[in-house]
């Protein structure tokens, strides 16, 4: 029956980096069944930051982007022999388990993320999380566009408005509204990064009888991004 095992060959292109990216299944009905505060909803956010630093360390990772209900991984050591049901079972698998043990909730269904494969290179790093990035902008003005149409209309009239809305009108609806988005929180507007950091540690060697300084690198959680460029990656040492 082995033989059956069709997939089970398939791999990813050797000497490749990989982005894993994972996005929540049906994370709309968890937002509702968890009364997620919306659009953004912050303990959410921490959660799948732990997520996103656990996967980091599990499967080495260079960087971890995530946004709304999505994660992505950049790896460039690549695990189980590069086996694609492999790498997709697992770290999707690994992902939900790590999303339950850091809620502190009562979920009505087991969560779940499907997986997917994308091979980079350096260039297609930059251009991939620039493109995510620019996902989570989007994400974040239609969400705030379309939690502040449902205060003021109905459900049904509040979808309706704002699939007629470019992202710059609602924008600029917002802010003739009394939203301004580019106050907001850098989070809702860029996401979260995950990377290593390092820092000077100074100690005391013993046998020579001086304080000596040395780097260590620990893994950073970054609230702050900047919009994503060239530089950045450099500076982080995800490309070089
Ligand atoms: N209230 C609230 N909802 C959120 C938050 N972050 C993500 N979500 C929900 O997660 C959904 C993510 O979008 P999608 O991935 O397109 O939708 P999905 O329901 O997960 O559907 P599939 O991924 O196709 O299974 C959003 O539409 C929101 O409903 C948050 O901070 N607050
Ligand atoms: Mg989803």
């Amino acid at each position: 029956m082995k033989d059956y095992e069709v997939y089970s060959s398939l791999k990813v292109p050797k000497n490749s980096r990989i982005i894993v990216r994972l996005d929540g299944r049906s994370f709309h009905k968890l937002a509702e069944d968890l009364n997620l505060v919306k659009p953004y909803d912050e303990d959410f956010y921490k959660v799948l930051c732990e997520v996103c630093k656990d996967l980091f360390s599990e499967f080495s990772a260079s960087f971890a982007y995530a946004f709304s209900d999505e994660i992505s991984l950049l790896l460039d050591s690549i695990p189980f022999e590069g086996r694609v049901e492999k790498i997709n079972s697992v770290i999707a698998s690994y992902a939900a388990s790590s999303f339950v043990l850091h809620y502190n909730a009562q979920f009505k269904k087991p969560p779940s993320f499907d997986s997917r494969i994308i091979p980079v290179s350096d260039d297609d790093v930059v251009r991939y999380f620039k493109w995510r990035q620019d996902e989570s902008w989007r994400n974040c003005v239609n969400s705030h566009g379309i939690s502040y149409l449902k205060s003021k209309y109905s459900n049904s009239r509040a979808n309706d408005k704002i699939k007629g809305m470019k992202l710059n009108e609602i924008h600029e609806f917002l802010f003739q509204n009394g939203i301004n988005l580019n106050d907001i929180e850098t989070y809702k507007k860029r996401g979260i990064g995950v990377y290593r950091k390092n820092k000077k540690v100074t100690g005391f060697n013993k046998k020579d009888n001086v304080n000596q300084t040395s780097q260590r690198s620990y893994v950073y959680t970054d609230w702050e991004l900047p919009i994503f460029n060239e530089d950045f990656f450099k500076q982080i040492d995800v490309i070089s």
